[in-house]
């Protein structure tokens, strides 16, 4: 069955992979799916026909015959229950990767997104100056205890799993802000998750959209 998921027609970061379709289509490269993409605008996502497969308006989307999701975790998680390669077949093992991928986007991905907020969407405001040293902070507790966690092993529970391509993918966000590379474990986990050929893949097929295109802003 095709599979097809959304993507912005112009992604704001220009093709840096930073907006979440990335993540859908590594899970798809990592277990060997080919997928197709639908581009779609900022004005077509508030528009009946996409708000009619993501409640939000948001990308990225994923339909598969009757099956249509949306939330990148929900996403990624089917992709791992229905094919091999994203997910441990001991039940316990399989239980701690899902929950790596609920701690990527309940724990480590709130703080990120919100240093996103304060200065893209805050920036202008006056009390944004006070707050960032705030956001910051936080986001360098939550790496703090990630990176002991990690330690130093290469993935966070043995094998690579669903759980790292999320985890990798929410800390891949904050590499332009610097304060990833203040946690060399963590910068050297998140390398590793991009040298992983489907990441790459993944990566090259977004870009290819993007270069050379303005920023949607
Ligand atoms: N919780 C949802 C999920 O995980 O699927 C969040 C989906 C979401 O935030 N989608 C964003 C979107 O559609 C794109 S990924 N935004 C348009 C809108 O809400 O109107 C977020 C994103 C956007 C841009 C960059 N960037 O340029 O760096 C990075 C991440």
């Amino acid at each position: 069955m095709t599979i097809t998921i959304t993507a912005f027609e112009r992604s704001p970061d220009g093709g840096k992979g930073l907006a979440r379709d990335t993540r859908v289509r590594w899970a798809l490269e990592e277990v060997g799916q080919a997928y197709e993409v639908r581009l779609v605008s900022f004005r077509a996502m508030k528009e009946p026909a996409h708000l009619g497969l993501h409640p939000f308006g948001q990308i990225p989307t994923y339909e598969e015959g009757d099956l249509v999701l949306f939330e990148t975790g929900a996403i990624v998680f089917h992709i791992a229950e229905r094919h091999a390669g994203l997910l441990p077949d001991d039940a316990n093992a399989r239980a701690r990767a899902i929950t790596w991928m609920f701690a990527a986007l309940n724990t480590v991905e709130p703080p990120i997104l919100d240093l996103a907020t304060a200065r893209v969407l805050e920036g202008d405001k006056p009390w944004t100056r006070e707050r960032l040293p705030l956001v910051e902070g936080r986001i360098r507790n939550r790496l703090g205890q990630l990176s002991a966690r990690l330690g130093n092993a290469g993935w966070l529970d043995a094998a690579f799993s669903a759980g790292d391509l999320m985890m990798v993918s929410v800390l891949l966000r904050l590499k332009p802000s610097g304060i990833l590379g203040e946690f060399s474990k963590l910068a050297a986990y998140v390398a590793r998750g991009e040298a992983r050929p489907a990441y790459q893949r993944a990566f090259a097929a977004q870009l290819a959209i993007n270069a050379g295109k303005p920023s949607a802003g």
